[in-house]
């Protein structure tokens, strides 16, 4: 089974480095591959470490889909009216199928879904830290769209030419999916922030609220960031971590300035040399406590997950029953 590796960042890195100093030849020929930008399918030869930073790099992400349902399907209920209720609900639905083909995709790489979903359900997996905040008003549900999409779709474009041929043909979809997901939440923003004082107040504050954890969705500073240098080099991630925040936010400010709304970021001022926007320093202290499962909404969103499976316990033995049942058929046959 696969577990979730416990040590420290120190001895996560020096193991790297001794397993990376016995090279064998298919390691070598391994990286040529890569170097030569083929994907790598299944059966292919993988070093172990390659095939476990994946596991690890998939199954957070398809964890991630799964608990970013909740936040959103918290405001389901209360949707304004039907056109967005239905909007909601598909959105929710899209993220599930996204989980699925994660899961799917981290199945090739041998290990079982049910042993991903049972660490989840132990609070031993990780998942993006964004899912521990609370959505507390309905304009969230936009910010979420607009910014947490926003941020997903920026970090997962690169990954539709990662180097792992079912991730990245599984991202081709989920990006194609994100794009609408961010467009529908943008667009939500757009009708509060044009609308009443007090709607306007209300997605002044999920922006206040939502900007900065989803900044952290890319992960540590490139300093900090056990994995980066290693996953560059055999093309699972494309860019770094800094990277990416810093397109993120180059593309999202002038969007913001459009809805007539202020980043809380005093520090945030155009730099005209660099050719990107400039920004104030981000709380590592609260993204850390985060990842280490000290989130606002980190029981909740287990316990939820929890009761979700357990509620779902029928529909999986009918599923079963009937999957066996058209096997017999096709048997007799
Ligand atoms: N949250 O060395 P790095 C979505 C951990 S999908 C929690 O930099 P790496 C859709 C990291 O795991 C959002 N933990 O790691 C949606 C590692 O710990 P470990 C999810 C984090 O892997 C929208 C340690 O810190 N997207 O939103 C986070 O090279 C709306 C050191 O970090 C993906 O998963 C974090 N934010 O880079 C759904 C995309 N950041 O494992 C519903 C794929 C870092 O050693 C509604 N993943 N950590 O114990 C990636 O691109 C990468 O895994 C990164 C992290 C960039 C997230």
């Amino acid at each position: 089974m696969y577990t979730t590796d416990l040590r420290t960042k120190e001895q996560k890195q020096k193991d790297q480095q001794e397993q990376l100093a016995t090279v064998t030849e298919d390691d070598a020929a391994f990286q040529e591959r890569i170097d030569d930008d083929q994907f790598i399918e299944p059966k292919d030869y993988m070093p172990e470490a390659y095939r476990k930073t994946l596991i690890r790099q998939i199954a957070q992400h398809a964890h991630s889909e799964i608990v970013g349902m909740l936040p959103e399907g918290n405001w389901v209920t209360r949707a304004p009216s039907l056109r967005r209720k239905l909007i909601l609900i598909a959105k929710i639905q899209d993220e599930a199928g996204h989980g699925l083909y994660l899961y799917s995709a981290a199945e090739t790489l041998g290990v079982a879904r049910d042993d991903l979903v049972q660490e989840l359900h132990e609070g031993k997996a990780k998942y993006s830290t964004i899912f521990n905040y609370p959505s507390l008003n309905w304009a969230d549900i936009g910010a979420i769209g607009w910014l947490v999409d926003g941020a997903a779709i920026t970090n997962q474009i690169p990954l539709c030419r990662t180097s792992y041929g079912p991730y990245a043909r599984a991202m081709v979809r989920v990006c194609k999916e994100e794009s609408f997901h961010q467009r529908q939440g943008y667009e939500l923003m757009m009708a509060m922030a044009k609308g009443s004082e007090a709607q306007k107040e209300m997605a002044q504050d999920a922006l206040n609220r939502w900007w900065w954890p989803s900044l952290m969705m890319f992960g540590p500073p490139d300093a900090e960031s056990t994995h980066t240098a290693q996953s560059m080099a055999w093309k699972i991630k494309r860019f770094t971590n800094d990277e990416l925040r810093q397109r993120f936010i180059d593309a999202t400010i002038p969007q913001a300035e459009a809805l007539g709304l202020t980043v809380p970021d005093p520090d945030l001022k155009w730099n005209e040399e660099r050719g990107h926007y400039d920004y104030g320093e981000i709380d590592w202290d609260e993204f850390w406590a985060v990842v280490r499962g000290e989130g606002i909404c980190a029981r909740d969103r287990i316990r939820d997950r929890v009761n979700a499976y357990e509620d779902g316990a029928w529909v999986r033995e009918a599923a079963e029953a009937y999957a066996a049942k058209q096997n017999q058929k096709a048997a007799v046959a």
